[in-house]
């Protein structure tokens, strides 16, 4: 529960965060609004992804500061785990002896942490976040609504999948009221690809098939960025 996990938060220091490897936007902006939130309430914090950031995502407020490694080094009294049904989800080494937050809301989410903050009725984990700061005191800058608007846009596939409601504009509107920018946003997100990434989903389309209901793919294609 939100309450338990400002609790733990208030009598800790030093706090190193993270998600899923291969980080999508949710576990992009809700780990950096994160961290900013963390720092805001006078402590230290510290993001470490696996895989780093996604070119989409690197132009977001503070992704400068995402450090990409394999495993966690340094002193720490808890790790916060956002967007994750395990430790393993997060391929980071060094995370099995901290005490764990877990922060999540996927309905497939487990009670695998310390304490554990699951709620499938969150649209995103960065809805979950933002409530925190809310609930925390912490005023919601320019630069934690634009991480938090991202991941918003992005876990609801541009406001398109089920799930989204007038609770989800109402956030989202709250966000942009805050500070966040819609086109720009959008921009980076959807018009950011590399040239090779985009030959290559014309590659990988030029070869698709579909039948009734069912669309696929079959290829070989090099990677790319
Ligand atoms: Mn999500």
């Amino acid at each position: 529960m939100l309450a338990q996990v400002l609790t733990e938060i208030e009598r800790r220091e030093r706090f190193v965060l993270t998600s899923h490897d291969r980080a999508d936007g949710d576990a992009v902006g809700s780990s950096l609004a994160c961290q900013e939130i963390l720092r805001r309430m006078g402590k230290h914090a510290e993001v470490v992804l696996r895989h780093g950031v996604p070119r989409v995502y690197q132009h977001l407020p503070f992704a400068a500061s995402v450090i990409q490694a394999e495993r966690v080094n340094g002193n720490f009294d808890a790790a916060i785990l956002l967007e994750c049904d395990s430790v393993q989800r997060t391929r980071l080494q060094g995370l099995e002896k901290q005490f764990l937050i877990n922060i999540d809301h996927h309905k497939s989410g487990r009670t695998f942490a310390h304490v554990n903050w699951i709620d499938p009725k969150a649209v995103a984990t960065a809805e979950m976040v933002y409530r925190m700061a809310r609930e925390a005191g912490v005023k919601i800058s320019p630069e934690i609504a634009t991480c938090l608007y991202t991941a918003v846009l992005t876990d609801t596939g541009a406001f398109m999948f089920e799930g989204t409601s007038e609770h989800t504009f109402e956030l989202a509107r709250e966000l942009v009221l805050a500070g966040a920018d819609p086109a720009r946003s959008a921009r980076h997100i959807y018009f950011g690809h590399s040239t090779a990434k985009l030959r290559l989903l014309g590659a990988a389309l030029s070869a698709l098939q579909r039948e009734g209901p069912l669309a696929w793919i079959w290829g070989i294609f090099p990677r790319v960025a």
